[in-house]
């Protein structure tokens, strides 16, 4: 029994030496390393643009290309970028690089980034603040833009005077995607006496979750309901909503119910190319260029312009072919 304890108790101990050993020193002070130490604090892996961002950003910020990255994924959650940032902060990093999830809430953490002297470039979304010089610059979309284009589809394809019955699945609540593409939807609707909002549900820019919904939605109408529009704020509620009308027996495509998308990954755009997407419009994740740029700027002890915007299109299954498929970078 004796040797059976021992034997136990060394084990237990390796065990704790090893996860010890797993947690050390990434806070350790990094202010003396010669490579551009950056702080990267990215939302999570919620969607195929954001996995198509992140390696974006990764393919950068290289030792080679002079950088030291530390990543940090936040798995969707606010507080932990806060923490993330807190930490970037102690490590006395060169930049911190945020890809904030929500407008709302970055007033403290960014100020003590300023009075610790690290610059903050915001990547993709956008933080609502008081004091516009928490952050050097911002690089990204006009969300509001992309929901304009889709709005300016549908007034083409439906003629002026014809009723359009629309599903609103929204992005993350908050996040600048959700409130610039649902404000273009929300204008668009109100300028047009015969569009109707039938329902309004939250996709959290996840397939899951948005399956769930649509699925709890549609089984819960007396019966098949006149459906024109599924106006999706990113292709994996895209997914999931196709997935759920689908199971129901809805017909998706332009003689069907017409799922809008954004992002266009190549997901969604083979889905248009077979005619079950209408419309995807693009969403470029491919930020890491241009972040870079903007980081070596400051470097150069030049103040960098305070927005940047990404060019991008609208795909519609006619635009679109085998050979535009290939060529797509995510
Ligand atoms: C848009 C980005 C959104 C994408 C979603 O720039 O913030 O977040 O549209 C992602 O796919 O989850
Ligand atoms: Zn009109």
């Amino acid at each position: 029994m004796r040797r059976f304890l021992r034997i136990a108790l060394t084990l237990l101990g390796l065990i704790f030496v090893s996860a010890c050993g797993a947690g050390t020193d990434t806070s350790g002070d990094l202010s003396g390393e010669e490579l551009t130490v950056i702080g990267m604090c990215q939302v999570g892996a919620e969607s195929d643009w954001r996995v198509a961002n992140s390696e974006s950003m990764k393919a950068v910020f290289t030792e080679e290309n002079g950088y030291r990255l530390l990543f940090d994924d936040a798995r969707q959650k606010q507080e932990n970028q806060i923490t993330a940032i807190r930490k970037f902060i102690q490590q006395q990093v060169d930049y911190i690089v945020l890809m904030p999830i929500s407008e709302s809430g970055w007033d403290s953490v960014l100020q003590e980034a300023k009075e610790a002297g690290i610059p903050v470039v915001l990547v993709d979304r956008m933080v609502d603040v008081e004091d516009e010089s928490l952050y050097a610059a911002h690089i990204g979309s006009n969300f509001w833009e992309e929901g304009m284009r889709a709005a300016a589809w549908m007034e083409q394809v439906f003629p002026e005077g014809d009723p359009v019955r629309i599903i609103h699945i929204q992005g993350t609540a908050g996040s600048t995607a959700q409130l610039g593409r649902t404000a273009a939807l929300e204008e668009a609707v109100n300028s047009h006496e015969n569009w109707e909002l039938l329902a309004r549900l939250d996709g959290d820019f996840t397939q899951a979750k948005t399956y769930e919904v649509m699925t709890d939605y549609l089984s819960a109408l007396p019966e098949k309901g006149d459906i024109d529009v599924v106006y999706c704020e990113n292709d994996n509620i895209a997914f999931g909503a196709l997935q759920a009308l689908e199971e129901q027996g809805y017909t998706c495509g332009r003689n069907g119910v017409n799922i809008i998308t954004f992002d266009a990954t190549r997901g969604a755009l083979a889905e248009c190319l077979n005619g079950k997407i209408s419309l995807a419009v693009e969403c470029n994740p491919l930020l890491g260029p241009l972040a870079a740029e903007v980081i070596q700027a400051m470097e150069a002890g030049r103040v960098p312009e305070k927005h940047h915007y990404v060019e991008e299109q609208v795909f519609a299954a006619e635009d679109l072919t085998e050979a535009v498929l290939e060529s797509r970078k995510y």
